[in-house]
């Protein structure tokens, strides 16, 4: 199965939204295999941004991104990653589809609610950043095998 890394960042927090959010990928199918309530320091979310170092809305992310609570998760499934993306929307809430949980909550460009890896690589390196190996869990929940077929491509 596909793991990807999702923060419900600090605007999800502050607007009580996490457990809508949450529930839309288990609504999908996606199983929880790690969770965390962290607030991220000021040296994490520079190694997690470090691709986007040096443009203009740089220090506004670290800013953002650190300034209170987020739940940290990794979900598995087939597909995780393009399915969460899918399920969060285009990066800025005014541009996102409504249906898309950036589409239905957002408005805004930095206050954008969420995070998820955007392909596998990026998914093994953040999933490090934040997870011990002995922190995820693998199972497969009653009906699994209704959501994911074996050996589906
Ligand atoms: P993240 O990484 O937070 O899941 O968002 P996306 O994957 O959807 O979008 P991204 O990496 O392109 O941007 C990271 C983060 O930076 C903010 N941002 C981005 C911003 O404030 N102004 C900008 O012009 C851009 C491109 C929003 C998301």
């Amino acid at each position: 199965m596909e793991r990807t890394l999702l923060i419900l960042k600090p605007d999800c927090l502050q607007r009580r939204l996490t457990g809508r959010i949450l529930q839309r990928f288990e609504d999908k199918g996606l199983v929880l295999a790690g969770m965390k309530l962290m607030q991220i320091s000021t040296d994490l979310a520079e190694r997690h941004y470090a691709p986007h170092k040096g443009k203009p809305f740089y220090p506004g992310l670290i800013d953002y991104i650190t300034s209170g609570p987020v739940v940290v998760m990794v979900l598995a499934g087939q597909r995780a990653i393009d399915i969460s993306r899918t399920l969060m929307g285009k990066t800025f809430g005014y541009e996102a589809q409504p249906g898309t949980i950036r589409g239905d909550f957002g408005a805004s460009r930095t206050f954008n609610l969420i995070h998820g890896s955007d392909s596998p690589e990026t998914a093994a390196t953040e999933i490090a950043l934040y997870f011990n190996d002995d922190e995820l869990l693998d199972y497969a929940p009653v009906g699994s095998e209704w959501v994911f077929q074996p050996g589906e491509e």
